[in-house]
């Protein structure tokens, strides 16, 4: 195929490090920038490929998230705005991984296993973040778009939801513009927020930290189309600090302490977004200096809530379900599954395999404890609040739930987590309700908990099961937790190798801060013994 030579030809110019091995991982391709141009050359033409295969606009956002500056990372975004299909996460690892030499034999079994027909016409858009790395990988994506004799088009700096947003709109309007988003979002705001009491607690000014990422740049775009309904004072804006570096949502939610460069006064309401603006967490000091976080989980608890109320005063029989990971903290899933009455389902850590769970219900409600999630409404769910917001025969305390309800749909981007679309619906639900964070810090008391990294050899050796609560092998390893977890009160701790960075997560809660501490010390020297670990060995905190 001509394509194909000019591919042989172009992928001299991005040559692949002789033996590297990288793999597509929790959210796409994750490592040291200077080992992707070829990755990124490479998921261009993959892009392509899945556009002639779905006959639909794919995705590419050139972006790292929540990992340090110096890393960079890629991942593809599917036709309805979600995270490429599983069996696209294989292709991707299999090309990226293909020798200098075999490249060309990858592409083509591609195409024969998907059945490609290449003389279908593509296109692919594409996005990045803020690093400094960023512009020019995304210019080795444009290469392999070309090569295939495609098209893209470039939305530069964005946030990775909005790429998937416009993702979406692309292949369901027919256009997208970041216009569009934030007219939509922030119309919902303000329709959703227009009537809500002026309450004590309800201060209007939020503190945001924006991680020096693309979120601080693209939450300025936002706030012109907010008619100053809400107050932004915006801290780690970009303009000095390095990305991710002490600040921003992944520092805040495993540090659990306040961003640098915040100036929060007591009970002042905070938010920080990671380097891509799809993960917030909350959090406020109060009077006695203590810090306090809301987290994905306390973030559900509001969300599902509120949903709740509106749909039981507008009459509506929908089911609301939540959707969480191992990371979630019990005392959340006790008070969804006892308190709220919910079912809760268990996934493993990605939104990729949340965002599926949620797809199940009529409203599923997903939310990693890092801050990363959304609601989905089914179709036919997303139909009865649109028809019932539009019928004349109701009462007015049905007609007032189900516009509300019918905004917080507008709200949401259902595409995937979304830091700026997520703010604005705790924002509103805060106003709506005439809560300030305590009253929402209140709804339960999270256990005591600690997150800790290992680095071993090889983290492939840890295999779970149980949807990672469990460890299958190293042999002797799970044993190992069980002992451990059975000398505190309330404990429960679990490993699992990280998909975007190169360690081993440890999580262990328990009673008591100490316990929780000591838990997870004692848990992460049974995975440095059972598992390879390098370095020094792990300390007590
Ligand atoms: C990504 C994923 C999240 C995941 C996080 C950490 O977040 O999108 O679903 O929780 O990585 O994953 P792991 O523990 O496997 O390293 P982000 O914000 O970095 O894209």
């Amino acid at each position: 195929m001509a394509e194909f030579e000019e591919v042989s030809r172009k992928s001299k110019l991005h040559p692949k490090p002789t033996g590297l091995k990288l793999q597509y991982g929790t959210a796409g391709f994750r490592t040291t920038a200077k080992h992707l141009d070829h990755v990124m050359f490479r998921m261009g033409l993959l892009a392509v490929l899945r556009s002639k295969k779905t006959r639909s606009t794919i995705g590419v956002m050139v972006t790292a998230s929540h990992n340090p500056e110096d890393d960079n990372g890629v991942k593809l975004i599917d036709p309805m705005g979600e995270m490429v299909a599983l069996t696209w996460e294989e292709y991707a690892s299999q090309l990226a991984n293909a020798e200098q030499e075999e490249l060309l034999h990858s592409l083509n079994d591609i195409v024969k296993k998907e059945t490609i027909d290449m003389s279908q016409e593509a296109r692919v858009i594409v996005g990045r973040d803020t690093r400094p790395s960023s512009e020019s990988l995304s210019r080795a994506v444009f290469d392999g778009v070309q090569c295939l004799g495609s098209h893209f088009h470039d939305y530069g700096l964005v946030t990775t939801p909005q790429l998937h947003y416009m993702v979406y709109c692309q292949n369901t309007q027919g256009s997208a513009t970041l216009e569009d988003y934030y007219k939509k979002h922030s119309q919902a705001f303000l329709h959703l927020t227009k009537n809500a009491p002026v309450h004590a607690n309800a201060q209007r000014r939020l503190l945001v930290d924006g991680a020096n990422g693309i979120g601080a740049l693209k939450l300025r775009e936002l706030e012109a189309f907010l008619q100053k309904q809400l107050l932004v004072a915006l801290f780690n804006d970009g303009s000095t600090g390095k990305l991710n570096h002490l600040c921003g949502a992944d520092y805040v939610k495993v540090q659990q302490k306040p961003p640098q460069g915040i100036q929060m006064e007591v009970g002042e309401r905070c938010c920080s977004f990671d380097g891509d603006a799809d993960r917030i967490v909350y959090y406020y000091t109060n009077s006695d200096g203590h810090f306090h976080l809301l987290d994905g989980d306390k973030i559900a608890t509001l969300i599902s809530t509120f949903l709740k109320e509106l749909i039981t005063e507008a009459g509506l029989d929908l089911q609301v379900a939540a959707v969480q990971t191992a990371y979630a903290n019990g005392s959340s899933t006790r008070f969804l599954e006892d308190t709220m009455k919910m079912t809760v389902v268990c996934t493993k850590t990605g939104v990729k395999h949340l965002h599926h769970a949620a797809q199940k219900f009529d409203v599923g409600v997903y939310f990693e404890a890092n801050g990363h999630g959304t609601v989905l409404f089914s179709r036919a769910a997303e139909e009865q609040i649109h028809q019932l917001a539009k019928s004349p025969d109701i009462t007015n305390e049905k007609k007032h739930a189900i516009q509300l309800l019918d905004n917080t749909v507008n709200l949401i981007n259902q595409t995937v987590g979304d830091a700026l679309s997520d703010m604005l619906l705790i924002e509103a639900v805060l106003a709506v309700r005439g809560m300030g964070v305590q009253d929402w810090d209140a709804m339960y008391t999270d256990l005591p908990n600690r997150q800790l990294k290992v680095k071993v050899a090889d983290r492939r050796v840890i295999s779970t099961t149980d949807a990672e609560r469990r460890v299958v092998s190293p042999a002797g390893l799970q044993e190992a937790i069980d002992k451990l977890v059975a000398k505190y009160q309330q404990a429960r701790s679990f490993v699992r190798p990280s998909g975007t960075e190169d360690v081993v997560r440890i999580y262990a809660e328990a009673d008591t801060q100490e316990s929780a501490d000591a838990l997870a010390h004692e848990v992460s020297l049974a995975v440095y013994n059972l598992a390879g670990g390098v370095g020094e060995e792990p300390k007590p905190l």
